[in-house]
This record gives C-alpha cells, sequence and structure tokens, in this order.
C-alpha cells in the first residue's frame, strides 16, 4: 500500500468514528428556587434547569440550535476554552465574532472540537446574563482514556447566586450613585445550582469530581471535612497530581480533582465552600460565609455540622502547577503587549474598568465582519476602532501580556481561543501605597519556570502583575477580559485579531451567520465605524463616555452623591434601601477615594462642579441601589490568606 492510500485509511477511520452531537435549545425564563429562600425568574432550557450537560469526544462535532424565547434580551453562547480553530465565528462573543440573537429568533452553533479534552463550560457572552441562569457544563473526553486510574467520575458546578436579576442590578451598579463601581453582593452560594446539596458516594472508591465555577463574581474556598483533592488537571490541561486540602476556584475556572472515599460508612463530612470576601465590599451580616453541602456515605447518619479550616491553611497556588505534557517555555516574545488595568469614573459619574485609559466600548459592526470585509487593511488595527482596544497579532508571533493592576481588587482574566503559559505572578500588594507594576519591585533576578502552567482563566493578585505567553497560531477574533462579569460591562476587555489575512484564507461565514446580524439590523461590512468607504475613517465610530472635566475631583463625585441624598426625590429610595444600614457611609467612600474629610467640608463650590459634570446630574432615577460604598477589596474588613 502505498503511504498516501495508508494516510488516507487511517483519516477516514478517525473521520467515521467522529460523531455530530445535535442540541435543540429554547432559551426562555422560569421562576425557580434555586437556593431554597427565594423564587425568581431564571433562563431555562427547553423549560428545564439546569442547562444540560454537553458531553462529547474530542474530534467531534456539536451542533446546537439555539432559540430565543427570552421576549426581552438579545443573546449568545460562548464555550469557554474552546479553542474554535480555524472557526473563531463560532466562539460567540457579541459584535466580535457574531451578532447577538434577538427574541423570537434562532441561531445555529456548529463546531468540532479536534485537539482538546476536558472540563468546559458554556455560557452567554451577553451582557451579564448568564448569572441569571444561562449556562452548563461542557465534558470532553479523552479517546486516549483519562491518564489517571479513577472509579467514577461526577460533574460539580459552584457559583454565586442573586436574588436579583442581572439587569435591574446593573443599573445600579453602573450608575452615578454607585461611584466607586462596588458590585453587588450576592445573597448565597450555590453547590450544584442549590444549597445544603448532597453527595452520595461509596466507601473506598476513586472520584473524578470535576469542578467548575459556572460563577460571574466571586471566587470561593473549597474544602471538604477529613478528606483531600488530588488535583490532576485544570482549565482543560492534565497535570501532575498535586495533593492538598484547599482549593481556590475563580469564576471561569475549572479543577479536575480526585478524591478517595473512606473504607467506614459510618460518617458523613462536610464539603464546605467559602465567599473570598477579599472580593466583597461589604460583608452584610446574615450572609452565610461559608456554605455547607454534605459527602454522604450514610443517609442514615447524621449530617454533620458546618467544618472550618484551621487558620493559616494554605490552598494550593496554581502557579506550581506542572503540566503532564510540559511544553517548554515559549522564547522571548517578538510581541509584547503591557496594560494597566484601572478603575475610575468618566464624566456622567459612572465607574468604570480600563486597560490604560481605555474602557472596551464594542464596534458597530462585528470585528470579524470587519476583518472579512476590509481586504488588505484587515491587518492595520486602526479600523477595528479606537475605542475597542484591539491589537493585531501576526501569524505564529510569541506574545506575551504584561498585566499590571492598578486596583485593589484580584482579577480573573480570561483568553479566548487559547491556553497561555504562566511566565509570572506577582505577589500581593495590598498594603504598599499603590500599585507595584511588572518591572519595578526589584524581582529581575525571578527566572520562569522551564516548563510553565497553562490555563485558560489566571488572577492578578491586588496591585500586582502577571506575564503569560502564547504562540499566535490560532487566526481568529479573541477576547481577552476580566471574567467578572460586572468588570466586564465597565469595560474590562481588549480584543486581539489574530493573523486576520490566515482568518480571510481558511474561514467563511455562512449565511446563517448574516441572517442573524440583518435580525438584529447589524451592518456585516466596513470598519469599526461601520464606514464601508474609508476603512481608516472612523468618524460616527462608538466611544466610551467623556473624562471628567480638568479639574473635576473625586470629592465632586461624593458631593453630588450627598447632594442627592440629602434632597432629590429620586434619591430617597437610595437611602433607604442600602446606604442608611451602612455606619460612617461618607467615611467610607472618601477613603476609598483617597480623600480626607476637610476635601469634603471645605469644599464650598460643589454645586459648581455638579452643574459642569452633568446639567441633568440630579434627574436620574434610581431604583436601588446595593449595599456597599467602597470598591472591590478596599474595605476595611479584609481577610487576607496568602
Ligand atoms: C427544535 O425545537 C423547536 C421547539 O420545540 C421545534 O419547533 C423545532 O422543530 C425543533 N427543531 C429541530 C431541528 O428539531
Ligand atoms: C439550605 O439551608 C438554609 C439554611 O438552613 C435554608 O434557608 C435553605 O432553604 C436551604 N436550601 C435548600 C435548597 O435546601
Ligand atoms: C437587543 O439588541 C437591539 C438591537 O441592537 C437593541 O436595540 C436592544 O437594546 C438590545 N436589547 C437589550 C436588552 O440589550
Ligand atoms: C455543520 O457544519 C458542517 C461542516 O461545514 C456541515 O456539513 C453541516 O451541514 C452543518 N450542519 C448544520 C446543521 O448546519
Ligand atoms: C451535579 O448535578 C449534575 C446534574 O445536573 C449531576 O449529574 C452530578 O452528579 C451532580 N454532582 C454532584 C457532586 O452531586
Ligand atoms: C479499605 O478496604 C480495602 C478492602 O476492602 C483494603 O484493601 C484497604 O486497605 C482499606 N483501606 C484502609 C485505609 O483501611
Ligand atoms: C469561614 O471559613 C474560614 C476558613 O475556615 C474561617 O476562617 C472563617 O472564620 C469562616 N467564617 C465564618 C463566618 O465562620
Ligand atoms: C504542588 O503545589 C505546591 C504549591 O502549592 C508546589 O510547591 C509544588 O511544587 C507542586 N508540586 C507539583 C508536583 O505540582
Ligand atoms: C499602556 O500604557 C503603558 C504605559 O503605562 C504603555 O507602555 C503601553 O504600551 C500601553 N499599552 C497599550 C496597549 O497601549
Ligand atoms: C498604574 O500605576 C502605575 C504605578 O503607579 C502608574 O505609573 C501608571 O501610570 C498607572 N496606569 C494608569 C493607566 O493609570
Ligand atoms: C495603519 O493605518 C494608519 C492610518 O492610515 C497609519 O497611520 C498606520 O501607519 C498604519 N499602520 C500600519 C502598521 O500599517
Ligand atoms: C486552518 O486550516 C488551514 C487550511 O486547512 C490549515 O492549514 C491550518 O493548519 C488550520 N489552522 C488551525 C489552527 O487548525
Ligand atoms: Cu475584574
Amino acid at each position: 500500500m502505498k503511504l498516501s492510500s495508508c494516510l488516507s485509511a487511517v483519516f477516514m477511520a478517525s473521520v467515521a468514528l467522529a460523531e455530530t452531537h445535535y442540541y435543540n435549545w429554547t432559551a426562555a425564563w422560569s421562576n425557580l428556587n434555586l437556593d431554597g429562600v427565594k423564587e425568581r425568574p431564571v433562563i431555562t432550557c427547553n423549560g428545564e434547569f439546569p442547562w444540560p450537560e454537553i458531553r462529547i469526544k474530542r474530534g467531534d462535532r456539536v451542533v446546537i440550535q439555539l432559540h430565543n424565547d427570552l421576549g426581552d434580551q438579545n443573546t449568545s453562547i460562548h464555550f469557554h476554552g474552546i479553542f474554535q480553530h480555524n472557526q473563531t465565528s463560532q466562539d460567540g462573543v457579541p459584535m466580535l465574532t457574531q451578532c447577538e440573537t434577538p427574541p423570537g429568533y434562532s441561531y445555529t452553533y456548529n463546531f468540532t472540537v479536534e485537539d482538546q479534552v476536558g472540563s468546559f463550560w458554556y455560557h452567554s457572552h451577553s451582557k451579564g446574563q448568564y448569572m441569571d441562569g444561562m449556562r452548563g457544563t461542557f465534558i470532553i473526553e479523552d479517546p486516549d482514556g483519562y491518564p489517571y486510574d479513577y472509579d467514577e467520575e461526577v460533574t460539580l458546578t459552584i457559583s454565586e447566586w442573586y436574588h436579583e436579576l442581572v439587569t435591574p442590578l446593573t443599573q445600579s451598579f453602573l450608575n452615578r450613585y454607585n461611584p466607586t463601581g462596588a458590585e453587588p453582593i450576592p445573597q448565597n452560594l450555590l453547590w450544584n445550582n442549590t444549597m445544603n446539596g448532597t453527595w452520595t458516594v461509596e466507601p473506598d472508591k476513586t472520584y473524578l469530581l470535576r469542578i467548575i465555577n459556572i460563577g460571574g463574581f466571586v471566587s470561593q474556598y473549597l474544602w471538604i471535612q477529613d478528606h483531600e483533592f488530588e488535583v490532576v488537571a485544570v482549565d482543560g490541561v492534565y497535570v501532575e497530581k498535586n495533593v492538598t486540602e484547599e482549593l481556590y476556584i475563580t469564576v471561569a475556572q475549572r479543577y479536575d480533582v480526585l478524591i478517595h472515599t473512606k473504607n467506614d460508612t459510618s460518617t458523613n463530612y462536610a464539603f464546605m465552600q467559602g465567599f473570598d470576601l477579599d472580593m466583597l465590599d461589604t460583608t452584610p451580616k446574615d450572609l452565610i460565609q461559608n456554605a455547607t453541602s454534605y459527602m454522604v456515605y450514610d443517609e442514615n447518619a447524621d449530617m454533620p455540622d458546618e467544618y472550618l479550616l484551621e487558620d493559616g491553611t494554605e490552598y494550593l497556588d496554581d502557579f506550581y502547577l506542572v503540566p503532564l505534557t510540559p511544553e517548554k517555555l515559549l522564547p522571548e516574545p517578538d510581541h509584547v503587549i503591557t496594560v494597566d488595568v484601572v478603575m475610575d469614573n468618566l464624566g456622567n459619574g459612572i465607574n468604570y474598568a480600563f486597560f490604560n485609559r481605555t474602557s472596551y466600548t464594542a464596534p458597530k459592526v462585528p470585528a470579524l465582519a470587519s476583518v472579512f470585509s476590509a481586504g488588505d487593511a484587515a491587518d492595520n488595527q486602526t479600523i477595528y476602532g479606537s475605542n475597542t482596544d484591539s491589537i493585531v497579532l501576526q501569524k505564529d508571533e510569541i506574545v506575551e501580556i504584561v498585566l499590571n493592576n492598578n486596583d485593589t481588587g484580584k482579577h480573573p482574566f480570561h483568553l479566548h481561543g487559547h491556553v497561555f503559559q504562566v511566565v509570572e505572578r506577582g505577589p500581593t500588594y495590598f498594603d504598599e501605597p499603590g500599585p507595584v507594576p511588572y518591572g519595578t519591585d526589584g524581582s529581575e533576578d525571578y527566572v520562569a519556570p522551564d516548563y510553565p502552567a497553562r490555563r485558560d482563566t489566571l488572577y492578578v493578585r491586588p496591585q500586582s502583575y502577571f506575564r503569560i505567553r502564547f504562540k499566535a497560531d490560532n487566526p481568529g477574533v479573541w477576547f481577552f477580559h476580566c471574567h467578572i462579569e460586572w468588570h466586564l460591562l465597565q469595560g474590562l476587555a481588549i480584543v486581539l485579531i489574530e493573523d486576520p489575512k490566515g482568518i480571510q484564507e481558511f474561514q467563511t461565514l455562512d449565511d446563517a451567520w448574516y441572517e442573524n446580524c440583518d435580525a438584529m439590523g447589524i451592518q456585516t461590512e466596513g470598519n469599526a465605524a461601520g464606514n464601508t468607504e474609508d476603512y481608516y475613517d472612523l468618524k460616527g465610530e462608538n466611544v466610551q463616555e467623556k473624562e471628567l472635566p480638568a479639574g473635576f475631583t473625586a470629592r465632586g463625585i461624593v458631593a453630588m452623591v450627598f447632594s442627592c441624598i440629602a434632597g432629590v426625590i429620586g434619591c430617597i429610595t437610595i437611602f433607604f434601601y442600602g446606604m442608611a444600614d451602612i455606619p460612617n457611609i461618607e467615611q467610607r467612600v472618601m477613603d476609598d477615594l483617597h480623600m480626607e474629610s476637610k476635601d469634603l467640608l471645605n469644599d464650598d463650590d460643589e454645586d459648581d462642579e455638579l452643574d459642569r459634570m452633568d446639567p441633568a446630574a440630579d434627574s436620574d432615577k434610581v431604583d436601588n441601589v446595593k449595599e456597599n460604598t467602597s470598591s472591590q477589596g478596599s474595605s476595611n474588613d479584609q481577610k487576607l490568606r496568602h
């Protein structure tokens, strides 16, 4: 047999084995009580909840017909962690890789998963919508078998849960009466979409638990009374076993762990989840900080009380995880992208998030449509807009992202289309007076690991930095953003336009893709401003709010908030619903804005500033505001755990 026919026989065999998995989904609202405390509308799939697990083998095709029956919201689905090689149009990001699907319409996702295995998930990528329930797990089985032995496998999701819907929460979050950008405080932590959950186990068995944080905000600590986790994979990358008592899992991260059960079945054990309280602005008195679920050996035996870890217990630091298939540290980068994370107010008084001074603002034409319609100009990042933070990457170049966190909170960053190497992650600089950017903390002697950890979602510590590297070998339009949905809504994102010519050459957009945009009335040609004549003319593009006028100070914002509390009718509700509960609220806001009380007290022209900022400042109506006032991670009741 000739070599070529031999090869094609092998190819045929593998094609014959690949399956196509069809799903026909309708997203709609139902009233459900997930935590057993409050019923509220939740986004269901074909009337059911939770959303089904997608379970396929590597090499299989997934076809999902998604019908939007939400009535009042546009929608989309992103498949978190899936590379989407040569099919970036299936990545599900509104205004980058597709148009949203409006109510009453359907859209079909259709993609293959060629070279990935492990624990993933999918979720709406529209406006924080997945926090209302539109999310599910996505498991890709390895045709070669899992590299570690186990007897049984179980998926476990964790997330925070709000009693209010994302839309009203967003209205009060992105609001001038929340000038410090305090995120809404969740009411509970869910364990597999419920509270006080039970996991019935058999003795002397090894379980593979696929833990997936499908939340939109808080990181969680996880531990089980008298049991250990053996970590064997993170974010779809197998690792050498690492045993730990405690895990720390940010939203969007996945940990596969092995748990060996005891021989003795007389006792049940507490399966604990803890809020990362550093991420909450205030800790409401009635918040259950550590939620208890149960690992059940004997249903007739008593359920345990909550089980707390000793102070000083350390969670596993994912930086040190060693991939089972090691990949050498990539060479020195061809392209370094340095960005500073900043949270700040713009001229409308609202608190936004920035990379440098840009708060991501979606283009008028999906970036992928710009790639296809721009011809040679697709290589020039100018055409993707001045306010989208789009960066063109050359085919196969080594890219390093140096991310400096000028904020006092932690942020989990996610890169679409890749896993990256974790080259360096700086320590917490919480007690420093200001941020400590990469290269300024005297760590010149730092030696990167020879075989770095790889994952798709990585947190940066307060006022610190990280460095990640990847090879630009996946032509596509890829979002890089904070996975805290509140921060994404504030604009904490950049866009990587990877090898645009390669996209043009090897990828296409099908009719359904264009019809989806037609249904939304969105243009599918032109630059970010929708200009099809001159791709370098961005007149009319979407841009962020104007900066605060020069000379306007933070105290002006505070003054505005308090002048509002003092009198204007629409604001009185704020006082009663939220701020009234907070002791020393003025002091806390001032601390947060690095102000001294004299700044506020001596300020006699505050109304002028107010007027300059926005003549209509007092006319807005606000329905409710969260019970918190300082920005993430900067409250006084910190609990530092590392
Ligand atoms: C998908 O479900 C909808 C609503 O249940 C139905 O009308 C439609 O025919 C189904 N499509 C397919 C391809 O089965
Ligand atoms: C879980 O326990 C809490 C506290 O006892 C209770 O309020 C809640 O209803 C329970 N939830 C579920 C889903 O059982
Ligand atoms: C859905 O998209 C349409 C068209 O772009 C837009 O007018 C509308 O505001 C969007 N709806 C929501 C709830 O964002
Ligand atoms: C999915 O894509 C494949 C490959 O392009 C195509 O053959 C198939 O018809 C598509 N399926 C649907 C339902 O669109
Ligand atoms: C979590 O829920 C899924 C179904 O939604 C179930 O298959 C799985 O076994 C549950 N996990 C645990 C640990 O109970
Ligand atoms: C549990 O029981 C099995 C056989 O039933 C035995 O091989 C094993 O050593 C026991 N493990 C422990 C920790 O006692
Ligand atoms: C939650 O658990 C942590 C770790 O065990 C402990 O430090 C903290 O005090 C607990 N919180 C409460 C309210 O019990
Ligand atoms: C396990 O993790 C610890 C830090 O949490 C690290 O020091 C150690 O090198 C890791 N070992 C392996 C084999 O991953
Ligand atoms: C962001 O600002 C830094 C200086 O603070 C600069 O070095 C860097 O190039 C800027 N990044 C981008 C993407 O413009
Ligand atoms: C971030 O902080 C560093 C150190 O204080 C400062 O040099 C830099 O300008 C800040 N970046 C932005 C965009 O404000
Ligand atoms: C991109 O286009 C702008 C505007 O025409 C031009 O100034 C710039 O030099 C171009 N950049 C590259 C890399 O060609
Ligand atoms: C994309 O398709 C082209 C042409 O078939 C192929 O050469 C290339 O390797 C593919 N790229 C990826 C990342 O799979
Ligand atoms: Cu963030």
